[in-house]
């Protein structure tokens, strides 16, 4: 008999409230989806074993395919639907699971679960992107990285979707669609892919000088990391972080990586379009393969809700940072990267994040990037994923549990029990309910953020600085930095098609960043610039800050050479002791040595012990490498010396900046590539020992800086 409809529903507490994670609850969630087809006959997808999967079924062995062959249309059929729509940005991208966990300071900025324990580890999955390339594009383009975290806490699933740069081109959701359409390949020949360097894009960002900023960015060397351990991430928007008592203070969230920052050289970047694609989706399968795991600081910037208006700028302004020294970030957790996923579509391609994903603790400004944001990312899923049911994909579950009275769709995975997909309901006793507004019962309150405005379609005047920040970011830059973004602005200028283009940015835009920049990059183009700064004062701004040491890749170089890859160059008649001695040293610094010979036939050691290469020269060339090191024996160097790959190696490692050691005879093979030896980061010495120790030194500092100016004369 149905329940009376007057009894109060819902007696009794909910028995989810006190649901905890590990660090290993998102893994252990998905074991159940993990399929092994070990051990296991060959199926149709409804169950029958197949007997033959070479032969369709014909009429007669010569004869025309049969409709009624079931296996095989299902088959075909299955795999003629393989693909979804790629991500319209961000489509090319490489993820990996791990754990956050907070320090003990966490908590008192938050009280969302994730922060308040230090010894607490919540699962945690990471996407790694390019934005303007497809699925298949390279690596190593000149782009902005995403870097988005999907938290798996108790209290549900936080993603932070966040940039490798702290600004964005645009600040208006509004004209994400154009700045999106300007930048893709071009609508009538999609071509380039994995570029900014055409027409509509320098179209667009020049007639918009809010995009000046970012631009500065993108034409820094933080375009192409090195490795995804060695960039940083930004959350970009200011948010909220709510404590237990309900106060509210303004963040911006920072990713720190603990080996430092630092970036390839842009002629490197390009040759690794050919070289190596998936140069830096490799490193970080292989790293985490071989247990050198990826590291963050995770760290806040902290503005009490009072200080809003005391800086020169507008924090709900995305095309602004605030500088470090002005507000230090306060480092409040940690992340490790320590899990490569087991399959990249069911993961890396079918996780969707969002950052309207928050749990109570955090919470949203009026950022109008941001607020754009929070309507577009679920919108995209139900294209690319196919409907609303995405959140029951494996990987983007929560692990904590999840009722409500969402229902069907395509492809709708939960089974339902009860009758009542509605609330209230006296039916299924009133079930899932509400969590009462409390701050310690854990539903998610919004912050009660007082308004009192027009409704009105416009832009705050306190948005209208275009320049100052740019300003800022290039006077923090080392005199390399500044040399590798005048390359980039002329080489990217001059892919440009239209001269009025080139013009407008070089004339109208870079002037207001710097004089001097607009002259070298106007110089370089035949273009003669203004004497002073042509944009309007409110425009041009006024920053309070001459320069931020922090905005430089150098401030946090590595300190170490871990994880550094060292390629160490053998032929015939090497001396075998010197290499081993090597590549223990490497391993003791927590690098790794690469035996790289002409081919992949063992060489013979000069004492006639047997060297198996790891490599080939052209198949692991220079630039996957970080330095190179030539071991003694007069016939290997001998080889070494006159082969045009040999010669080229060391020729593309010097151009590319990169320390150089030879150990004795080694020094022959850099004389024969005409390699300027007694200069700094070309390191001789007679053994291994004293070679080694210049060597690390050399690359600590990540490239050698110094040679920069004298890069472009190599001919490689
Ligand atoms: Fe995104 N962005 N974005 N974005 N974004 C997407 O969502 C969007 C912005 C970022 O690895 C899309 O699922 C708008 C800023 C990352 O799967 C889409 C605006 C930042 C990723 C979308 C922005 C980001 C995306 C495409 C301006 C740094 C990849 C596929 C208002 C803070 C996530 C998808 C992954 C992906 C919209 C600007 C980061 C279309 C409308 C600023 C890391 O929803």
């Amino acid at each position: 008999m149905a329940n009376n409809p007057h009894t109060t529903p819902n007696s009794g507490k909910p028995n989810d409230t006190n649901f905890k994670t590990t660090e290993h609850s998102k893994s252990e969630h998905l074991e159940k989806y993990r399929s092994d087809a070990k051990g296991h006959d060959l199926r149709t997808n409804h169950g029958t074993r197949i007997a033959d999967n070479h032969n369709s079924l014909k009429a007669g062995e010569r004869g025309a395919t049969l409709l009624e062959d079931f296996i095989f249309r299902e088959k075909l059929n299955h795999f003629d639907n393989e693909r979804i729509p790629e991500r319209i940005v961000h489509a090319r991208g490489a993820a990996a699971h791990g754990y956050f966990q907070p320090y003990d300071n966490a908590a008192q900025y938050s009280k969302a679960g994730l922060f308040q324990d230090a010894g607490k580890k919540t699962p945690v999955f990471v996407r790694f992107s390019t934005v303007q390339g497809s699925r298949g594009s390279n690596d190593t383009v000149r782009d902005v990285r995403g870097f988005a975290t999907k938290f798996y806490t108790d209290e549900g699933n936080w993603d932070l979707v966040a940039n490798n740069m702290p600004v964005f081109f645009i600040q208006d959701a509004i004209k994400f669609p154009d700045f999106v359409h300007a930048v893709k390949p071009e609508p009538h020949n999609e071509i380039p892919q994995g570029q900014s360097a055409h027409d509509t894009f320098w179209d667009f960002v020049s007639l918009m000088p809010e995009s000046t900023h970012m631009v500065l960015w993108t034409m820094s060397d933080r375009a192409f990391p090195r490795h995804y351990r060695n960039m940083e991430g930004f959350g970009v928007h200011t948010f909220r972080l709510i404590d237990k008592q309900g106060k509210s203070r303004f963040v911006k969230f920072h990713w720190k990586p603990l080996a430092g920052t630092c970036s390839l050289i842009w002629d490197e970047a390009q040759k690794l379009w050919g070289r190596d694609p998936d140069f830096n989706r490799r490193m970080m399968w292989e790293d985490i393969e071989n247990g050198d795991y990826l590291e963050y600081e995770f760290g806040i910037q902290v503005v009490e809700e009072e200080d809003e208006h005391k800086f020169d700028f507008d924090l709900l302004d995305p095309t602004k940072i605030i500088p470090e020294e002005q507000v230090p970030v306060t480092p409040i957790g940690k992340m490790v990267l320590n899990r490569n996923p087991d399959n990249f579509f069911a993961e890396t391609e079918q996780v969707a994040f969002n950052p309207a994903h928050v749990v109570p603790g955090i919470d949203f400004t009026n950022d109008p990037l941001l607020q754009g944001r929070l309507f577009s990312y679920l919108d995209t899923q139900m294209l690319r994923l196919g409907g609303p049911n995405f959140n029951e994909l494996p990987i983007n579950q929560p692990v904590c549990p999840v009722h409500n009275n969402q229902r069907d769709s395509m492809h709708r995975q939960t089974i339902n029990k009860g009758q009542a997909s509605y609330e209230p309901n006296s039916i299924d006793g009133g079930w899932p309910t509400e969590t009462p507004a409390a701050p310690e019962n854990g539903g998610f309150e919004t912050y009660h953020e007082r308004i009192d405005a027009r409704k009105v379609r416009a832009r705050s005047p306190s948005f209208g600085d275009h320049y100052s920040q740019a300003t800022l970011f290039w006077n923090s830059q080392t005199d390399v930095e500044r040399e590798h973004i005048i390359a980039a602005y002329t080489f990217e200028l001059s892919k440009v098609q239209r001269p009025w283009i080139r013009e407008r940015v070089i004339k109208e835009i870079l002037p207001n960043i710097d004089l001097e920049l607009a002259r070298r990059v106007g110089e370089n183009h035949g273009i003669e610039v203004p004497m002073q700064k042509p944009a309007a004062p409110e425009e041009l701004g006024k920053s309070s800050q001459l320069d931020s040491p922090a905005l430089s890749l150098m401030a946090r170089l590595p300190g170490d050479i871990k994880y550094r890859k060292v390629a160490i160059l053998v032929a015939d008649g090497v001396d075998a002791g010197q290499v081993e001695a090597i590549k223990k040293k490497l391993e003791a610094e927590g690098a790794r040595g690469m035996v790289i010979a002409p081919s992949m036939a063992p060489v013979k050691a000069a004492d006639g012990k047997s060297v198996v290469p790891d490599a080939m020269l052209n198949g692991m060339p220079s630039v996957v490498m970080d330095a190179v090191i030539v071991p003694g024996g007069s016939e290997s160097v001998n080889a070494l010396a006159q082969s045009g790959q040999g010669r080229y190696y060391v020729q593309e490692a010097y151009k590319h900046l990169k320390a150089i050691a030879a150990v004795g005879e080694g020094r022959a093979l850099l004389d024969a590539a005409a390699v300027p030896t007694g200069e700094e980061g070309i390191l001789l010495d007679a053994t291994v020992d004293d070679v080694f120790t210049l060597l690390r030194d050399a690359m600590i500092k990540h490239r050698v800086w110094a040679r920069d100016p004298k890069a472009n004369d190599v001919p490689a």
